[in-house]
């Protein structure tokens, strides 16, 4: 025991003592961590803060509870020093990690995505979330989750994960001035509609860009009944690692056009690559008609019948590869409610999908003034959320502002559509005009399934961002000599045509098959004499091209009823009408105008069988049939496309 040890004892202990401790500091340390990596040491770490003390930003990750329990994956930044800073919330199935989490700078402007610098300079408090089930959240991710009602029983959606998003927010960013404004583009277009249902109210602005609003009618997965291949890439995308990869199918090398024709009908070409079992895409293969499955999940018809009461900007590409309907839809539900019209404005730039929030200073061949994109944000879209969010002076947006292409400026006006609705006729020998022939004649083609009109000049390659982002403005003289497609231009104008709003096609035409599609574009050809300048930096020509401005499909079995598709009776002349997307363009003298129909646009739309079968996901090898295509002019068969001519 100490208390009884000796003198000698005790100085020995005194010697022994530094010796003792510096022992027992060895085996601590040894026990804690080694002080020299061997080469077992474990080459992982838990975390690494990237953010260092000398970043010009603050930057929080967070899990925000909501009301089921789940909790959203949410990345906070703001510049330092931000005292009542607006949020700008965007919610998202892509990753918000990545998209707002860049190493290299130690500069928010860096960090961030182009479109949120100006507001993160400005001040604003911009928070990403990924949305339930996707990436770093928990639960459980349903691809545009239905709102609740009759297909959502579970209490939860896309509006009441935003409401309780925003209800942490405002009560737990010290730095916020409790003021939240949502925006995002396309599926986040899609989240940013779905928190205007029954908002929070401290939401006070919305900007959605080029919402998936309707995914049959006109936005990603359908377009009038006919089936986007790009689909099924897209779902069995979502489907795997929360959406973080894996999920890739494996299509092979080479040109998708003959991968896609080897492979049969999207049923065929499901089962082929293993993914029939993938829900997404069986949601798809398995309700090609716009039955309930379908039109109860449009979100134009959810907010058609609820108030409006967030100020709300709907921003569109005039190009817009992937959702082109779901703007100009919301437009029209919205507008009727909005009686001093000043909380709903419509924006249409020109631009690709989400080209808004990137350079907008061209598009494939074109060339715009500037940089429009950047122009839109900074000019029109910052003051409106300036307004809302920080009380700045009243932003004078218009209530729609439209790009003219052609001429390259912006313009407002006070509705949308604008202009009247004025047909160009089809006519004899090719020719097109604005006078109606007197006498009914045919143009005939014959569509053969095995060789499809494809949508881009070969080889295909539609996970390709160079090819697939501006593929709406390719010249179409790759296609104008084919045989299957028929080709009807004006002359020369001697005056600009000025069109705002979406052309309608109003086509008479018959089969000899029993289903068909019909697809109408409507070109501006460029003269073939256009001075060019030296240096095209390489760019293609313009003399000659066959601009499109607007390019839609029409499946011919939902003439009568998108719901219930009917057989077409071999022969008949029978009237299709639909939409293309909605532009602001002038055609100038000197070019022409120009319309090519066609039965396919291959790979990017299924094949029609063109003879009649239950589903066409599921159409066999033999279903496929060449048939000859009557499209018909002049007379009581005037077909036309509807021009909406501005003076
Ligand atoms: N167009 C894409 C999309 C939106 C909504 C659902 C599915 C796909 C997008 O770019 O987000």
């Amino acid at each position: 025991m100490i208390a009884h040890r000796s003198a000698a004892a005790t100085a020995l202990a005194g010697k022994l003592r530094p010796l003792l401790l510096a022992g027992a500091a060895m085996l601590m340390t040894a026990a804690q961590a080694p002080d020299r990596v061997t080469p077992m040491t474990p080459d992982v770490i838990d975390h690494y803060e990237q953010t260092l003390p000398s970043a010009d930003f603050v930057r929080r990750e967070v899990m925000i509870p909501m009301r089921d329990g789940t909790k959203l994956y949410t990345i906070i930044m703001m510049k330092k020093g931000v005292k009542n800073g607006p949020i700008l919330l965007s919610r998202s199935p892509y990753d918000a990690h990545g998209s707002a989490h860049r190493v290299a700078s130690q500069r928010i402007v860096d960090n961030l995505d182009v479109m949120d610098t100006e507001f993160a300079e400005d001040g604003y408090v911009i928070v990403h979330q990924d949305i339930r089930g996707m990436h770093r959240s928990e639960g459980q991710y349903i691809m545009n989750r239905p709102i609740v009602g009759p297909l959502n029983d579970t209490g939860i959606d896309e509006s009441t994960d935003a409401w309780d998003t925003i209800d942490w927010l405002v009560k737990n960013v010290p730095e916020s001035n409790g003021k939240v404004g949502i925006i995002g583009s396309s599926y986040l277009g899609f989240t940013t509609l779905m928190a205007e249902i029954n908002p929070h109210p401290a939401l006070k602005a919305a900007v959605p860009e080029s919402p998936m609003v309707d995914g049959w009618m006109g936005d990603d997965w359908f377009h009038n009944g006919a089936f986007r291949m790009s689909s099924l890439d897209y779902a069995v995308g979502q489907a795997f690692n929360k959406g973080d990869g894996g999920g890739e199918f494996a299509l092979g090398e080479g040109d998708h056009y003959s991968r896609y024709l080897e492979a049969g009908s999207a049923g065929d070409f499901a089962r082929k690559l293993g993914i029939e079992k993938v829900p997404g895409v069986r949601k798809f293969l398995e309700n090609p008609a716009y039955t309930d499955f379908w039109s109860l999940q449009a979100v134009d018809k959810w907010l058609a019948e609820r108030p409006l009461t967030v100020p709300t900007m709907l921003e569109l590409g005039q190009w817009d590869q992937e959702d082109s309907y779901g703007a100009p839809a919301v437009y029209r539900v919205l507008e009727p409610k909005d009686k001093n019209n000043d909380m709903v404005s419509l924006v249409i730039g020109p631009w690709r999908h989400s080209g808004a929030n990137h350079g907008g200073w061209s598009l494939g061949a074109l060339d715009f003034a500037g940089d429009t994109a950047k122009e839109w944000r900074v000019k029109w879209m910052k003051p409106f959320f300036d307004h809302y969010l920080k009380g700045a002076p009243a932003p004078r947006t218009p209530p729609v502002l439209t790009y003219a292409t052609g001429i390259n400026e912006w313009q407002t006006s006070p509705r949308w559509p604008m202009g009247t609705q004025t047909p160009l006729y089809l006519a004899a020998d090719g020719k097109a005009g604005f006078a109606k022939p007197a006498q009914a004649g045919h143009d005939d083609y014959v569509s053969d399934p095995a060789h499809p009109v494809p949508f881009l000049p070969r080889p295909i390659d539609m996970g390709d961002a160079t090819q697939w982002k501006p593929w709406l403005v390719h010249d179409q003289r790759f296609v104008s000599d084919r045989p299957d497609v028929a080709v009807w231009q004006t002359g020369p104008l001697d005056k600009p045509v000025h069109i705002m709003g979406a052309p309608q096609v109003d086509l008479f035409a018959a089969t000899s098959g029993t289903d068909s599609d019909w697809v109408v574009k409507l070109i501006d050809v460029y003269p073939n004499d256009v001075p060019e300048p030296a240096d095209q930096g390489g760019k293609p020509s313009m003399a000659g091209y066959e601009l499109p401005i607007g390019i839609e499909i029409f499946r011919g079995r939902y003439r009568e009823d998108f719901a219930k598709p009917v057989a077409i009776k071999p022969g008949k002349v029978e009237r299709y009408s639909w939409a293309l997307p909605n532009v602001n363009h002038v055609f100038l003298p000197g070019h022409r105008i120009m319309v090519q129909v066609q039965s396919s646009l291959f790979p990017l739309y299924d094949r029609n069988p063109q003879s009649f079968v239950d589903n066409i996901m599921f159409a066999k090898p033999g279903d496929y049939k060449k048939a000859t295509q009557s499209i018909w002019h002049g007379g009581a068969s005037a077909s036309s496309v509807m021009l909406p001519i501005v003076p």
